[in-house]
């Protein structure tokens, strides 16, 4: 007998029909003659009923929690069980029999992560898992229609991006080189020849703060586009956090709903999205009682205070340039202003950043000398000013803070299969 996906059980296409189901035990319960199995495979999860004296009880007696296992039976409609129909189980097959789970109901977020090779198994992670995948196909889907083509970029590399503070080295045969903190400064020597690039890949970052939405190795969103500037670049990022949002509420409504997320909440997420200025930021905290000066830059705190007081994401832009990046270039008639723009959300702060780049080959390395860089261990990335240059922009989204928003998670480390954070790397 063929195979039959829980899932399409679920939906009711095999209401009163024999089947046979393939998977794993998630949950055992049992009386004198009867045993209560639900059977969980990758598209849901089925109650499944043994009755004493059929030719499954034997087995089904012995079958032990993430068991794998075949079933066959009859499809009924039951209001009562789990996703509304349950199978009359007649034959039980068990693949591979499983020693005592670790796994029980009171076990804390710390143990469930110890163990995350095995928690990936259970249905949060597995809706978790679903909607990033989701998420992700919904990137590339969009930046496709606008016509970015998808780059792969190196992940040794020779010079920082983000600050020597983050950067992870290594010995690469008798040289040592860092990990990415960020595809930005490949991108830019692609977009003279593809002018609208983009890359989903992991950036690493040596991260000694443990926070809800910090990891070390993350999943890096990073469009780069000629002739374009930080407006443009807002405008892309409003265009690509709503299409994602909108997707995930109408393509991930079950998923949603088992993890308690309103789709509505997401599809409300439209363009435009608010923009207030970086000075703008700072008298909005001053009045809320946050104490900053102006030039300092923004940490979690101001960040999430900054958000909660919008409906949507809300962008933050035009920041004093010391406290961006070497790369940023500032506003033609205000140099001490950077062409940058962060996107701030509740509860995680900042999601994204980006901005126009400095284009100019002297300024670069003005710039670059400013915040103490060896313009030498650029040579490549300054050619890019001396051959053609153009002005341009692009900007990097953390996939997990991208997720852990949009699903309320507790952590960034509830949105990748297996964390990596200053305590964390096993599994
Ligand atoms: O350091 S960023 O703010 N900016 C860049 O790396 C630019 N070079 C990107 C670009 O313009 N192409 O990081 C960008 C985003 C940030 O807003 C977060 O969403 C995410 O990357 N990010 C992180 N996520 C998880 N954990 C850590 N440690 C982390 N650091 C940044």
């Amino acid at each position: 007998m063929p195979i039959i996906k829980i899932g399409d059980i679920l939906e009711g296409i095999y209401q009163d029909k024999q089947v046979t189901v393939r998977g794993w035990v998630y949950r055992k319960r049992e009386s004198k003659d009867l045993v209560f199995l639900l059977i969980r495979d990758a598209t849901g999860v089925v109650q499944c009923t043994v009755k004493k004296d059929t030719p499954a009880w034997k087995e089904a007696e012995k079958v032990t929690i993430e068991s794998s296992a075949t079933l066959s039976g009859t499809v009924k409609e039951d209001k009562r069980a789990p996703g509304g129909y349950e199978i009359t189980s007649e034959k039980l097959r068990i693949i591979g029999l499983a020693e005592t789970f670790p796994i029980a109901k009171d076990k804390s977020e710390d143990f469930l992560r110890d163990v995350r090779h095995l928690w990936l198994r259970s249905r949060r992670m597995n809706l978790i898992m679903r909607i990033r995948d989701e998420t992700l196909w919904s990137v590339h889907e969009l930046f496709r229609k606008k016509g970015f083509v998808e780059v792969s970029p190196p992940m040794f590399i020779t010079g920082a991006v983000e600050g020597g503070s983050t950067l992870f080295g290594l010995k690469y045969f008798d040289h040592d080189l860092y990990l990415t903190q960020s595809a930005q400064l490949y991108l830019e020597a692609l977009i003279f020849s593809l002018e609208k690039v983009y890359c989903v890949a992991p950036s690493f970052r040596a991260e000694k703060s443990r926070t809800i939405r910090h990891l070390t190795e993350y999943w890096h969103i990073e469009p780069e586009q000629a002739f374009a500037d930080v407006d443009d670049m807002m405008r892309l990022e409003e265009d690509l956090v709503s299409y994602v949002c909108q997707r995930i509420s109408k393509k991930c409504t079950k998923e949603l709903e088992e993890l308690k997320i309103d789709p509505e909440g997401l599809a409300r997420i439209k363009p435009p999205f608010p923009r207030i200025t970086y000075t703008d930021a700072v008298n909005i905290l001053e009045k809320k009682g946050l104490k900053m000066k102006w030039g300092e830059d923004f940490g979690f705190d101001e960040e999430r205070v900054l958000a909660e007081g919008y409906d949507k994401p809300v962008f933050v832009y035009a920041y004093p340039k010391q406290i961006k990046a070497f790369y940023c270039k500032t506003y033609r008639d205000n140099s001490d202003l950077a062409m940058s723009a962060d996107l701030l959300v509740p509860r995680i702060g900042e999601i994204t950043t980006g901005g126009s780049r400095v284009d100019d080959k002297d300024e670069l390395i003005t710039r670059m000398k400013e915040f103490g860089l060896r313009p030498e261990d650029y040579d490549w990335y300054i050619d890019l000013r001396k051959y053609g240059t153009v002005p341009h922009a692009g900007f990097g989204l953390g996939v997990e803070r991208l997720l852990a928003w949009m699903l309320n998670l507790e952590n960034v480390m509830d949105a990748i299969p297996f964390p990596r954070t200053i305590r964390r790397f096993y599994p």
